[in-house]
């Protein structure tokens, strides 16, 4: 479909993407070498039962974490989601997110030894969605190692698309209204929008019933990050450019006006206006410079 001859709908040059990098997102600690200088432990994380910071290992520095044997049904693993005492206006470590932004990558390193492989389990990074401490989404990375690294560090990578948090963030705003749906103007403070602006990193281990039974032996992980790709609002499905296919995501939205996942005014409608803007990027094509 061209919409090309649309593109009379005035020069609304705001959302022209702007030509920023990857940016590096403020994870606290990533190498895990410093613990909390008031309350000890490891600095920007809380550190689940099973997993423990390990000096055994490590691929910088001198600490790695150690997440060990998975009973069913159980969790091991570290999560940014404890309270920054030190910052009142970054009350937990968790990440902040733009949610225009482009699509979220997590990256880290593992290391199994050569003479205890792990067998069964699953286990991944995981991304929850946030407003304040409500959670909107919860995003796994699949993950299925299984045997060892020969004690080498392998990296580990997921990509959350942007679209696909949209999605899931619609999904439980409207699917899952039982206790209060938080679309547009729901209950506050949980109302979209104002919307969610920080993730909640989970590196972890689980052994579910369903996802390979409980897990053996240690995973040592290390080098946590995160980053964000370029904001580009009208690209919808985070590929770097404004077409077509960004189009046929745009309609649905445009069709129910209440929908979200389509708003690029930030008044959590899909309307005219928004339409207007998608016009003017789409004339544009290219995101990045
Ligand atoms: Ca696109
Ligand atoms: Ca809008």
């Amino acid at each position: 479909m061209k919409i090309g001859s649309w593109i009379g709908f005035g020069a609304l040059a705001v959302l022209a993407c702007q030509a920023l990098a990857q940016t590096p997102m403020p994870i606290t600690n990533g190498s895990f070498e410093q613990d909390d200088p008031i309350f000890g432990g490891l600095l920007g994380y809380n550190v689940l039962p099973g997993s423990s910071v390990s000096t055994d290992q490590h691929r910088t520095g001198a600490r790695s974490v150690a997440m060990g044997q998975t009973p069913l049904n159980n969790f091991v693993g570290i999560t940014t989601d404890t309270v920054n005492f030190l910052d009142p206006n970054f009350p937990y470590y968790d990440v902040n997110i733009d949610w225009t932004g482009g699509n979220i990558r997590a990256t880290m390193w593992y290391l199994i030894p050569a003479d205890a492989p792990v067998q069964g389990g699953g286990g991944g990074i995981k991304l929850d969605i946030k407003l304040f401490n409500q959670n909107y989404a919860s995003l796994d990375g699949r993950w299925d190692i299984q045997g060892n690294t020969g004690g080498a560090w392998v990296k580990y990578e997921v990509v959350w698309n942007k679209a696909d948090i949209k999605q899931k963030v619609w999904i439980n705003a409207t699917e899952n209204c039982d206790g209060g749906c938080f679309v547009n103007n729901g209950p506050p403070p949980y109302g979209v929008p104002p919307y969610p602006s920080r993730v909640k990193v989970t590196p972890g281990r689980w052994g579910g019933e369903s996802g390979g039974g409980a897990g053996t032996n240690t995973i040592y992980i290390d080098d946590l990050s995160l980053t964000q790709d370029h904001s580009c609002p009208a690209d919808y499905n985070g590929d770097d450019v404004v077409d077509d296919a960004d189009f046929t995501i745009f309609v649905p939205s445009y069709n129910n006006l209440i929908d979200f996942r389509a708003d690029l005014n930030g008044d959590g409608l899909t309307d005219d206006a928004d339409f207007s803007l998608f016009a003017s990027a789409y004339n544009d094509l290219i995101c990045a410079e």
